[in-house]
């Protein structure tokens, strides 16, 4: 059985082949993305037995986009497909001012999850199920699945909640859900300036005032680093490595599945912090959203160098 169960929607990315605004580009390179299913990809990868629960158009995308993440791994079990609704896809506008995607995916398979999405999802043995902000912003139904997983006896697992503020989800919603959310996970990862946008905080110890419940809080400093707050405990900082950045989409999908390996492997608060920041790291480097596993021994010796010779 799975580890972890990771929940949201995923969708098939096109990428331009070429350089220009989105209106002129005619090539395009269609991959897969979507936070959740990303951070299942990781996983797998790095050998934590995971599953992703979804819903997917009954279209070529679809099967395109579940054969993508059971290609790393991933169990897909849990994945549905709508005979009506179509598989979301978005696009990366590399002119653009702002936000550098642009999504076709109201209305999406995705979109119409539910709290039944929870009947057909086996909990056994599974220790965490991780969503993300994004799925409260699809939609009434996917917020009610949230609250419904939030609401199960957590007897053997925990949940751990990504707040991936995606603003172009958010513009006509009450954003205020994302906290009440937040407060009901037990592990929470926040960037520090999606936290200032959405909640006018950005500090690790800002953001533990407003999330005072979950008992683990990750805040993602960018560059510089990660903290890590713990019930009990004092808060740990530890230094980002130092890299060449070719494009951050994916890289927070990546310290979370860094992060929760490691703490389901036991270590120690420093050690599961860099290991998010080295699969972070990897996915800094290049254009995808997923990347290929360091080899182990590149990523024991970064994992066991000094801090100052990250970079
Ligand atoms: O998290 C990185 C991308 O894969 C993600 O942003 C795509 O799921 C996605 C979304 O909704 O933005």
């Amino acid at each position: 059985g799975s580890e972890v169960l990771c929940m949201g929607e995923s969708m098939v990315l096109f990428v331009p082949g070429e350089p220009g605004p989105a209106h002129e580009v005619t090539t395009w390179t269609r991959t897969v993305g979507g936070a959740e299913s990303n951070v299942a990809c990781t996983l797998a990868r790095l050998g934590v037995p995971s599953a992703w629960v979804s819903a997917l158009g009954d279209d070529p995308f679809g099967h395109a986009v579940v054969a993508a993440v059971a290609g790393a791994g991933v169990d897909v079990s849990g994945v549905r497909f709508d005979a009506v609704r179509p598989t979301g896809l978005y696009i990366k506008e590399s002119d653009a001012a702002g936000s550098p995607v642009r999504y076709y995916r109201r209305g999406s398979a995705a979109s119409a999850m539910g709290p039944d999405v929870l009947d057909r999802v086996d909990l056994t043995g599974v220790r965490v199920v991780h969503v993300s902000g994004i799925t409260a912003g699809l939609s009434e139904s996917c917020r009610a699945l949230l609250w419904a997983l939030l609401d199960l006896p957590r007897d053997g697992f925990a949940v751990s909640f990504d707040l991936n503020w995606r603003p172009a989800l958010w513009a006509e919603q009450d954003r205020g859900v994302l906290r009440d959310l937040a407060r009901r996970a037990d592990i929470v990862l926040v960037g520090a300036d999606e936290a200032e946008t959405v909640w006018g905080v950005g500090t690790p110890a800002g953001i533990r005032e407003l999330l005072p419940e979950p008992s683990t809080v990750v805040v993602k400093q960018g560059a510089d680093g990660a903290t890590l707050l713990e019930l009990g405990a004092e808060p740990v900082f530890e230094p980002a490595l130092r890299v060449e950045v070719v494009e951050p989409v994916g890289a927070g999908d990546a310290f979370a599945a860094g992060f929760l390996a490691a703490t389901l492997a036991g270590a120690a608060p420093s050690r599961r912090l860099r290991e998010g920041h080295l699969r972070a790291a990897t996915v800094l480097c290049t254009h995808h959203d997923v990347a290929e596993p360091l080899p182990v021994e590149v990523a024991s010796a970064l994992l066991d160098a000094d801090p100052g010779e990250w970079s």
